[in-house]
């Protein structure tokens, strides 16, 4: 078995190479989907990215393309709009980069899309407030799905700390363009909100919970269901419904589950010390217990070992849902729709391939660089991209496998099945896999020297 295995790892490593992906570009994604800070600040995200050559240049190239967005196309109709420009303005505020990537969808979609993440967003600002009495909490989580029929309907009962109490204040807003969509796209929305209102409800009346804690992984995948599963599911419905996608995306419910879950089990490993400090804990008993008695024991000094173990068991856990989203995104057909699905997919990934085996999890907020982040923006526009891109983090998170790790093996095989997917169904992107040539490299080296000298005059004109 083992020698299996480590023909697996070879195999894989062979194919993909230690440098990162060529891009290709079938379509140019513009604008202002990772804000990129004033000239001190963007220095410091230039400055990350010093060793990451073709992050820098990836920048440079968002910074200074020309806007020519779907969204700035459209901004003059949002300026006229009072309510569904307050709409805009919420969506940026609660969320500035994902914001961005909805404001690139096609107008078939658009609206529909924004209001369905700020109707998600107002009971994600329900659920979690520590500060609203339970019944309380669960009658609007169980009824939320007829609030966004009342007009006028707004709510000011939020705690102060409560950071999106402001689009609740004013959620009439909201609720005026809600009621402004097609009806199609009205059903769409509040279906979702009656299952997700539902299962989070339940959820904070202590059902599938010992205590605070998540017990099962089945009551883990259940969670991630409501919160994240169900997005997948009512996106799938509402890329149907535009027209931009055909109902068959609609129809596979499993895989658009798994598009959800991916995102969402993700930020869970991200988010650990966060979840921790803020008194919650989603990382489900059946797993962590293998390795520790109590859940903020993996932060202590002397139970690294343990709490590596348990990093990586959470990770193979989130593997299983790659190659669903791999079909998924597959099956796409729409470029903005394309786009849309596929940022925050590799994104993930890259986080993915960040935390594993990465114990700064349990010390501090683990993210990845923002001149990453834009380079796997713009690399996303195309599922031959996409799939390098996956395997180069894939290939990552396969030369920090350890050995002696107890899940070894199994992380070993999730890549492998991962790997056959890829083989199976897209044998054509093998080539899009290529290191960088010579030239590519000699260019970036260049680049490099001639931002170095950039940086030097600028840094002694700021001293
Ligand atoms: C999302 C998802 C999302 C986008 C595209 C397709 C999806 C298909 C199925 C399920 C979810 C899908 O994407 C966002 C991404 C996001 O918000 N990223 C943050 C970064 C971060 O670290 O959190 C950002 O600020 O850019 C997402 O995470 N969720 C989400 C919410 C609503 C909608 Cl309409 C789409 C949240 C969640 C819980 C993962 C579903």
């Amino acid at each position: 078995m083992k020698l299996y295995l480590n023909r697996l790892l070879i195999r894989i490593s062979a194919r993909v190479p230690r440098k990162l992906w060529t891009i290709t570009q079938t379509h140019r994604l513009k604008g202002e989907i990772i804000s990129l800070p004033l000239f001190s600040t963007m220095l410091n995200t230039l400055l990350a990215s010093l060793r990451h050559p073709a992050e820098i240049e990836a920048l440079l190239k968002y910074k200074f393309s020309p806007p020519n967005t779907n969204f700035n196309r459209n901004k003059k109709i949002i300026a006229n709009n009072p309510t569904k420009k307050k709409c805009y303005d919420f969506l940026f505020l609660t969320s500035r980069s994902f914001a961005a990537v909805i404001a690139e969808l096609d107008d078939e979609l658009r609206d529909a899309v924004c209001l369905f993440y700020l109707i998600l967003r107002g009971l994600d600002t329900i659920e979690d407030d520590m500060t609203l009495p339970l019944p309380r909490k669960t009658e609007l989580l169980r009824s939320f799905h007829k609030i966004i029929y009342q007009r006028g309907w707004n709510f000011d009962e939020n705690g102060p700390n409560e950071k999106d109490r402001v689009l609740l204040v004013d959620y009439q807003v909201v609720i005026d363009e809600f009621l402004a969509l097609k009806p199609a796209f009205q059903t769409v929305i509040a279906d979702i909100a009656h299952k997700m209102g539902d299962g989070m409800a339940d959820y904070a009346n202590g059902e599938h919970r010992v205590n605070t804690a998540i017990e099962k992984i089945s009551d883990f995948d259940l969670y991630c269901h409501y919160v994240a599963g169900l997005v997948g599911y009512g996106l799938s419905d509402l890329f149907a419904v535009s027209g931009l996608e055909s109902a068959e995306v609609a129809n596979s419910k499993k895989i658009s589950n798994s598009m959800g879950q991916f995102l969402q089990k993700t930020n869970i490993i991200r988010d650990y010390l966060e979840d921790l400090v803020d008194g919650r804990q989603f990382w489900p008993r059946e797993i962590w217990a293998n390795y520790v008695e109590d859940f903020a024991d993996l932060s202590k000094p002397g139970f690294e070992v343990k709490a590596q173990a348990c990093l990586s068991a959470m990770v193979l856990n989130v593997l299983e849902h790659v190659p669903d989203c791999l079909v998924y995104l597959s099956q796409l057909r729409n470029q903005s729709v394309f786009n849309f699905c596929a940022i925050p997919q590799v994104m993930a990934i890259a986080t993915l391939a960040l935390v594993f085996n990465n114990l700064e999890v349990y010390r501090r907020n683990v993210k990845i660089r923002k001149g990453e982040a834009v380079r796997l923006i713009l690399a996303s526009t195309n599922m031959g991209n996409v799939v390098a891109i996956f395997r180069y983090y894939l290939y990552d998170i396969s030369g920090k496998n350890d050995p002696l790790d107890p899940n070894f093996m199994k992380i070993s095989i999730a890549i492998g099945k991962i790997e056959q997917w890829i083989e199976t169904n897209m044998p054509q992107t093998n080539v899009v896999a290529k290191p960088y040539s010579a030239a590519a490299s000699s260019s970036h080296l260049l680049l490099l020297a001639i931002l170095a000298g950039v940086f030097g005059v600028l840094y002694s004109r700021l001293q």
